[in-house]
């Protein structure tokens, strides 16, 4: 069952604070953003492959808590080359991102650098700051992971928050890591720099390495 209550569920208008992320999903063609992606906001799986050309975006809107409704847009973005110019025109006004690999095949794997380069180069938050990126090893419902090692070493490195093994197909930890992923955007949004903020969670080392 998803963790995110619909829309549908009664929140006063007046007392409810409306907050959009835009969460842009990136990684090498065929790892799954797309299915993960319809996993998360339709609730539906198709083992088709259908190539994204250039970008697509779907959108859920939830309840977060008693005064928080959010709307995720979230970008899909082709992990194909010849679209790779126009990554800057995406990432723009991004609140936070997901990089997905395929457990199948550990040349995706060796490319989540080359896309957290491309993305940390072109956009960060208004703040300054680096985008909160969490780290999704897809395809977890294929019996062979051998899991890379250094995967969480790999994540302190380059300061991304989580990482989880996913499977859109069994709709394994999706709900997790968006959850993960929204809170640690919030933080950012209510940054206790920030006069009047609050920060909503501090995620720690435990909960950064739960499903490692
Ligand atoms: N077994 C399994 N197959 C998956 C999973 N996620 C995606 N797939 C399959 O992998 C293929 C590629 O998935 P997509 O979601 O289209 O890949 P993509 O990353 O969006 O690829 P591009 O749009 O080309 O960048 C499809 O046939 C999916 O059904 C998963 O968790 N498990
Ligand atoms: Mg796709």
């Amino acid at each position: 069952m998803s963790m995110f209550q619909e829309q549908k569920n009664l929140i006063p208008l007046y007392d409810t604070k409306e907050i959009l992320l835009k969460v842009v999903v990136i990684g090498d063609f065929g790892v799954g953003k797309t299915a993960i992606i319809k996993r998360c906001t339709e609730g539906v799986y198709s083992s088709l492959y259908k190539v994204t050309i250039g970008a697509d975006f779907a959108i859920k809107t939830f309840v977060w808590d008693d005064n928080t409704r959010i709307t995720l847009q979230m970008w899909d973005i082709s992990g194909h080359e010849r679209f790779g110019s126009l990554t800057s025109v995406y990432y723009r006004y991004a609140s936070a991102a997901a990089i997905v690999f395929d457990l199948t095949r550990p040349e995706t794997f060796t490319s989540v650098e080359k896309w957290l380069l491309d993305l940390r180069g072109k956009v960060e938050l208004p703040n300054g700051q680096p985008l909160p990126i969490i780290l999704l090893a897809n395809k977890g419902d294929i019996c062979l992971p051998i899991i890379p090692a250094h995967i969480s070493q790999f994540c302190i490195q380059h300061n991304i928050q989580a990482w989880f093994i996913t499977s859109a197909k069994e709709n394994t930890n999706i709900d997790e890591a968006i959850q993960v992923l929204i809170k640690s955007t919030l933080c950012n949004y209510h940054n206790p720099k920030i006069p009047g903020s609050i920060c909503l969670s501090n995620m720690n080392q435990e909960k950064r390495n739960k499903c490692c």
